[in-house]
């Protein structure tokens, strides 16, 4: 075991930036990238990881203090010698940390004006390229300043705000939120304002020059390192523009919380990891009622009286998922019914297809085939394909039929969606399925890919169980557990014993919408077309 002190790495020209949040805690257990702080310029976040894994022994700095290279972070035991702090200088170019992209201090402070509308581009973002457009902050039509933030951007451990060149007013936005753009990319079209005009020479281009204070993006290299050091704060229009970071950012963006409607207690208005849980559990509180429930509190349990142990911080995943799935238990009256499929047929076709299907890249499972399956049972009952609205006032009938299915992913379980299953044969369920499943397992999924989906399906069955009661995915208002098939003794029509496959179902459903004679008709419509899938064909 050896104790090392953690220093901040190279961070590109900039000294004394603030420390917005320290993100571990004293006897923490942390892995190798975990984010220790969070430091903020006028214009970007980033997070400094920690380079090795190790425990906390003692954090240095506190929220609010101001850090440069080399300061001390923290210090961390690590059974594993790391070589990080005992060379600060060099540690930004093997690990993920912050640098500067570039834009030079030494440039004008104003930047040139054009006198007709031109393309305002991505300027230098340093090495990077295909970031994440995470927002669009002004719209097409609107009169922006100078510096005024046009678009945010984001890799994995910074969010940079990208500022107009100069004052104008929006024509055109060549792009989106969701977009990944590099250096050179058009963001918008922009008409200088009559002032700037005025003032301008003729021959300015409108391109963003070095003189825009580009914010830092994390880099493997630390090649990029000038950026303007701008005294210009930046500007906080319309909701998306929350002064957040950007692990604050993406958790907002994941949960689709609006970080403007948050209650900011960071300083200069910023909203802080705490004040987003806090509005978290607000939210739940006031839409589950939860006052009217009386709960008791959780119990804070000091088990290391008990025995030695360890903990560990849960995954981003783990607690989107934590947070929504006690909103869907707590608020959804649920109801779960249980069924048995007799698939002997369709266990025999699927096998006769596997040639075929490899030939194709597919590994056909029993998945896709329920996915169809609960496409035609949607069709045929339109209920189970609706929602709610969150007053609760209407119901919302869907006219196209997406279904979810439920991913044991590295980091924890994710829902992507695969579109239209009602248009799409069993190949091409399959082709979808499969890619989602390996962005899922990759960490590529986007939240777009688990949005809109009409019903879920979580299949245990290749691990086994013989049932279980899935929690209804919000807001959906049914959900398919799937348990391990199994040959059964079964009577035929005639009274006579065969061994058949049996499928063990579960469906969950929001009794608000649901009610249980419908459920069953479901269910039973289920185990009808995966009993004889030639119904599928009706
Ligand atoms: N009964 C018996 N065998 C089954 C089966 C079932 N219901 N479902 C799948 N199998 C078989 C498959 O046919 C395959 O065998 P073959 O190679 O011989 O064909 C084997 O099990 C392995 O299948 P798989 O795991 O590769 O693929 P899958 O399509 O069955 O499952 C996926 C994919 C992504 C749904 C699954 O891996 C997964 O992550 N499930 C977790 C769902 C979950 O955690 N839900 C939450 C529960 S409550 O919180």
């Amino acid at each position: 075991m050896t104790l090392k002190e953690v220093k901040v790495p190279d961070i590109g020209d900039y000294s004394n930036v603030d420390v917005i949040e320290v993100d571990v805690s004293v006897g923490e257990d942390v892995a190798a990238e975990t984010t220790l702080i969070t430091v903020e310029t006028d214009k970007a976040t980033m997070e400094i990881p920690s380079p090795y894994a190790g425990k906390v022994k003692e954090i240095v700095l506190k929220a609010g203090d101001k850090v440069s290279k080399g300061d001390v972070i923290l210090k961390l035991e690590s059974g594993d010698a790391a070589k990080q702090d005992e060379a600060p200088a060099k540690s930004a170019s093997t690990q993920s940390v912050p640098t500067q992209a570039a834009a030079a201090a030494s440039s004008p402070a104003t930047p040139a004006t054009p006198t007709a509308a031109q393309a305002v581009k991505v300027p230098d973002i340093g090495d990077y390229s295909n970031v994440d457009v995470i927002e669009v902050n002004v719209s097409a039509g609107e009169n922006v300043a100078a510096e005024a933030t046009l678009i945010t951007v984001e890799t994995d451990k910074a969010t940079m705000e990208i500022p107009s060149p100069y004052a104008g007013k929006v024509k055109e936005i060549a792009l989106k939120a969701g977009d990944k753009v590099s250096e050179g990319d058009v963001i918008l079209q922009l008409a200088p304002s009559d002032t700037s005009k005025a003032s301008a020479p003729a021959s300015t281009q409108p391109e963003p020059t070095p003189t825009q204070s580009v914010a830092p993006v994390a880099a493997e290299t630390a090649e990029t390192a000038k950026t303007a050091d701008t005294a210009t704060p930046s500007k906080t229009t319309g909701s998306g523009n929350a002064m957040a970071s950007p692990g604050v950012r993406r958790l907002a963006r994941e949960l689709e919380i609006d970080l403007s409607q948050v209650n900011a207690t960071g300083s200069k208005g910023r909203v802080t990891k705490e004040d987003l849980n806090s509005h978290i559990r607000n939210r739940m509180q006031a839409g589950s009622g939860d006052s009217g429930l009386g709960l008791i509190a959780d119990p804070e349990v000091d088990f290391a009286k008990f025995g030695k142990i360890t903990t560990k911080p849960l995954s981003r995943v783990q607690k989107i998922s934590s947070a929504n799935l006690h909103r869907n238990w707590v608020k959804i009256p649920h109801i779960t019914l249980f069924e048995a499929a007799d698939i002997t047929d369709m266990e025999a076709f699927r096998k006769a297809q596997k040639a075929k299907s490899a030939k194709l890249g597919l590994k056909l499972t029993p998945v896709p085939f329920l996915v169809k399956a609960v496409a035609k049972a949607l069709h045929d009952f339109p209920n189970m394909n609706s929602s709610l609205t969150a007053d609760g006032k209407q119901q919302v009938m869907k006219n196209y039929v997406h279904v979810g299915v439920a991913v044991d992913a590295p980091h924890g379980l994710v829902v992507p969606v695969i579109r239209d299953c009602d248009k799409k044969g069993l190949f091409d369920i399959t082709r979808d399925f499969l890619d989602l499943v390996a962005k899922a397992r990759t960490g590529k999924l986007r939240g777009e890919d688990m949005r809109g989906g009409c019903f879920t399906i979580s299949s245990l069955g290749a691990l086994g169980t013989t049932g279980f009661t899935p929690i209804v995915n919000m807001p959906e208002v049914g959900i398919l557990g799937v348990s391990k098939a199994q040959l059964k003794p079964v009577y035929n029509d005639k009274g006579e014993l065969a061994p058949r496959l049996m499928l063990p179902l579960s469906l969950s459903v929001d009794h608000r919408v649901i009610d249980g004679a419908e459920a069953v008709k479901f269910i039973a419509a289920l185990a009808k077309y995966l009993s004889d899938i030639r119904g599928l064909l009706l």
